[in-house]
Parts: C-alpha cells; structure tokens; sequence
C-alpha cells in the first residue's frame, strides 16, 4: 500500500486549525494534527514544501521507519515546528493503518486497559463566584476532575480565563485562549499584564473557596503557566498542600529542567509538565530523577502516536503518568489520536478536555464520546474523526497570535 498523495488542510473554524491528509493507492485516508497555535503556517509550509515530496510512493504500513527517516534525516531535530509536522505524518500512517486493519487505533496500541480516559474540564472565572457557577455547570455536564483558574485581583484579563462567560456546553467558554487579533484589527498578540506576588496571595483562597463549596472528594488541578521562578513555585507547591491538588502545572519553564529539583524538595504536590516540550529528551533529567509526577505533551506535537507511546512507556518506568494535552487548539484529530493511547497504555493519569467550538465539529466529524466523565474514542476503524472539506473551505484562515505577557514595568514576561 503506498501513499499515492497528501494534502494539507488550513482552516479556521473558531479558531485555526491544520490537518494533513495522506491518501493511499488503494483509497484509503488518513488524518494527523499539525496545528501549532499562532505559528500554523509554518508547519503547513515544513509539510507542503519539505515533507509531502518525500512521502510520495513510500510504504504507507512502514510508519516506524518513515518516523525515522524523516527525524533523522533531516539533520536538524527537534523544535515545535519539526515535530509538529512529522507528528501529522505518523498519526496519518496509524489512521490509515488501524482503517487496513478494520479496527479502532486502540486495538493495535494493545486493545483497551480501561472503560474510559478520565476526563478533566477547565472550569474558570474572572472572580470566585463565576468560578463557583462554572464548576456546578461542569458538574451537571457530567465532568468528574476540574482545573481551576481565575482573574486575579487588580489584574486585567488572565490566562485560563476567558473573557466572556460561557454560552456552550458546560459554560464552554469558546474564547478561551483564542489566537487574537488586536484591538485595531491588524493581527498583533494582545498583551496582558501580570504580577506573580498578587497570584500567589490570591490562589490558596481560591482553592479554599471551591473546597470549602464542593468538598474534597472532586480532583482539582492548576497551570501556573510557566509564570514562577523556582523558588516561587516551591512556594505556592506548599502554599497548595492542604487543598490536595491532582496536579500543579508548568510551575516553571520546563525546558529548565534542573529548576524542578528546587520544587521537588519543598512540596509534595504532584507535578505536571510538558505541553511545549517535543520529544522524550525534553523530559530525560525530569522522569530519571523522578522530578515529575505527569507527562503533559500532545500527540500533535512532540512526534504522533510512535513518539508519543515511547514516551509513555519510559515514564512508566519512573512511575510516572500521563496527562496529555488536550485545549481547543488541538484539534478533534489530534485529541482522537490522544484517546486511543489514552485508553490502551497502562500508565494513564488523566486526559485534559474542552469541548470544541460547534464550527471546529462541523469541519471534523468525530465518533469520540464523553459519558459519566470519562471519554473513549469510539468503535470506529482509525482515528474516528473525518475532514468535511466543504465545511473547511468555509472557514479560511485567519492570522492570529497568542497573547504576550509584561510585567507592570513593561518587561515581558513568559506566557
Ligand atoms: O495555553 O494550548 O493546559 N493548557 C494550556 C493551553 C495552552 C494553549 C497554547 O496554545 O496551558 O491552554
Ligand atoms: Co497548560
């Protein structure tokens, strides 16, 4: 069976989305995620202008080697953009590989090890008692762990929080961390403002508040963002203790990764991080000396479902867990494509869940479920998700950036 064609599909439907379509002689299709918020096109042009030439004729069943060879052979690894695209080619292959076969992609991971991927939702607020509302509205949508962020006093707009109150399903907030346009309509990041000693004050009452409302059974997360230098983070790790988060996230920048030691030695709350890292070596000092708790990366961009199983299965060997990346920026296939690991490997932590914008489930058509707050991926052979490609063509790109960060003195500051 060999790929006869791959094409890639830009869209945007409530927020940009990049798909990759291989096509084999014999017909069959299969999809992968190469969305990279706010850097979407350079990952179409690494596909198009790099990779698509070198995939034509080649063996659709060989996704081991075609892996390799595009890693390798490149000469230069790594880096979002890289791993991004070779991530599309390889979820593409094992899409097409699982429909061959005529099973669910979980099957051939090595079947199912669970009902269903524990799922959490994000609830948010711009103060307690909107965050308060939004967890009862997830709690009625059937969600069973939350990650909790709100405004913080003084400070404008904050991270996690999204700017209107919600309209979808659980209060889905549709705006959540959307790629923006400035105020004057050229396509600028929006800048924030931030100041780490008012969120470090203010974040243990929150926690309080939504303890001392829905009680200590419900597993509560937090992502700090990247916002914390190690000490701080250490800090607010211990600060946390009593209200005993599920996780605490991207405390500090991660590719710092000796930072955790620090973080380590002063709290026992878990520790997840990952989301920008794009391969296993990002992680190496991190699972060795054990200084993690959860693995947050995406299938969509540290290397498709082959990196991402390799991954895991080291974790395992330090105890470690998954949590995959799950925000609206990853796109219904790259989220199929996270489920069916996350129900066949056996070192599943949990798996982060929004509920896509209704425009982004009128472009991908999905067989994933989301019941009693665990999600599966469906019977369906492949990945279960299908590219509408008129529906696509009705939402053209759009340029947009993720926001930008400063401190009240102007510094930027991370995102
Ligand atoms: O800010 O995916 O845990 N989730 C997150 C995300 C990231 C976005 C960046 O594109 O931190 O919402
Ligand atoms: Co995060």
């Amino acid at each position: 069976m060999k790929i006869a064609s791959a094409d890639i599909i830009v869209t945007s439907p409530g927020r940009n989305f990049v798909t990759l379509r291989i096509t084999t002689d014999d017909g069959l299709t299969g999809l992968g995620d190469a969305t990279l918020n706010g850097r979407e096109l350079a990952v179409r042009s690494y596909l198009a202008d790099h990779l698509v030439p070198l995939l034509i004729g080649r063996d659709a069943h060989r996704i081991e080697d075609t892996w390799q060879y595009l890693y390798r052979g490149a000469y230069w690894r790594r880096g979002p953009v890289t791993m991004a695209a070779i991530a599309a080619v390889d979820t593409a292959l094992w899409d097409i590989k699982a429909k061959a076969a005529g099973m669910p992609l979980y099957q051939l991971l090595g079947g199912a090890s669970r009902r269903g991927a524990l799922a959490y939702g994000h609830a948010s607020g711009r103060d307690v008692p909107e965050l308060l509302d939004s967890v009862r509205a997830h709690l009625e949508a059937g969600y069973r762990a939350l990650r909790i962020q709100t405004g913080v006093p003084g400070l404008g707009t904050v991270y996690g929080v999204a700017t209107s109150s919600g309209s979808g399903d659980a209060g889905a907030r549709y705006d959540y961390e959307p790629a923006r346009r400035a105020a004057d309509g050229r396509a600028l990041p929006v800048v924030e403002t931030w100041d780490t000693r008012a969120y470090l004050r203010h974040l243990p009452t929150v926690f309080e508040a939504v303890r001392h409302e829905f009680g200590p059974e419900l597993p509560l997360l937090h992502d700090g963002h990247h916002r914390m230098t190690p000490v701080q983070a250490a800090r607010l790790g211990k600060s946390l203790e009593p209200y005993d988060l599920f996780w605490l996230e991207d405390a500090t920048p991660g590719e710092d990764q000796t930072a955790l030691r620090l973080i380590r030695q002063h709290t026992t709350t878990p520790l997840a991080i990952g989301e920008v890292f794009n391969t296993a070596q990002d992680y190496q000092t991190l699972l060795s000396e054990r200084l993690i708790d959860y693995v947050r990366s995406a299938v969509t961009h540290a290397g498709g479902v082959t990196a991402m199983r390799k991954l895991l299965d080291t974790a395992a060997l330090f105890g470690v867990k998954s949590g995959l990346h799950g925000p609206t920026d990853i796109s219904p296939v790259g989220m199929a494509a996270a489920l069916h690991l996350d129900l066949a490997v056996h070192n599943f932590g949990i798996q982060e869940y929004m509920a896509h914008d209704p425009r982004t489930l009128e472009v991908f058509r999905t067989s994933f479920t989301f019941a009693d707050g665990l999600l599966h991926p469906g019977e369906n052979p492949g990945l279960g998700v299908e590219l509408d490609d008129e529906a696509a063509a009705g939402y053209p790109y759009e340029p947009a950036y993720l926001p930008v960060n400063r401190l009240a003195d102007g510094t930027v500051h991370d995102w």
